[in-house]
């Protein structure tokens, strides 16, 4: 069985702000396993690809500013349901209605600054991680795996 894959980006305040590390940890933490990791800074049109979804909303050209205003961190992640749970540990879309404990819940106040994205399907990461990375993830195995799954 194929294992899902999640997208998760630091945006650019978490990179400035030095959370990267911090991101890492609670999925390696988890017991997630890391297949890919890059920083770039993402052309307009990588990221209006990226949020093709949104370019009708009002905050479409300040959320693609903010996107463009330093280098990002993206990165994939393996495991069983790891998009739900991902989700789950970034926190909600508005950092505000973040329960503590979650990414967005400790580290950050205003939806235009909310450090990090997560895929919010299957579907939308199997479409982002292709974007994203598109010469693919660094397939391996680790020893460790029958420490994290029954
Ligand atoms: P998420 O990042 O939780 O998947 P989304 O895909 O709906 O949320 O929106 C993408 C980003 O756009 C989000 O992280 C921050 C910004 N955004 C969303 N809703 C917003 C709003 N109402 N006002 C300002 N920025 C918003
Ligand atoms: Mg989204």
């Amino acid at each position: 069985m194929a294992q899902e894959r999640t997208y998760i980006m630091v945006k650019p305040d978490g990179v400035e702000r030095g959370l990267v590390g911090e991101v890492i940890k609670r999925f390696e933490n988890r017991g997630y396993k890391l297949v890919a990791l890059q920083q770039l800074r993402p052309s307009r049109e990588l990221l209006e690809q990226h949020y093709g979804d949104l370019k009708t909303k009002g905050f479409f050209p300040a959320l693609i500013a903010y996107m463009l205003s330093g280098p990002v961190v993206g990165m994939v992640w393996e495991g069983k349901g790891v998009v739900v749970t991902g989700r789950k540990m970034l926190g909600e879309t508005n950092p505000l209605a973040s329960a503590p404990g979650t990414i967005r819940g400790d580290y950050c106040i205003d939806v235009g600054k909310n450090i990090c994205h997560g895929s919010d399907s299957v579907e939308s990461a199997k479409k982002e991680i292709a974007l994203w990375f598109p010469a693919g993830v660094n397939e391996y195995t680790r020893s460790i795996e029958k420490l994290i799954y029954e």
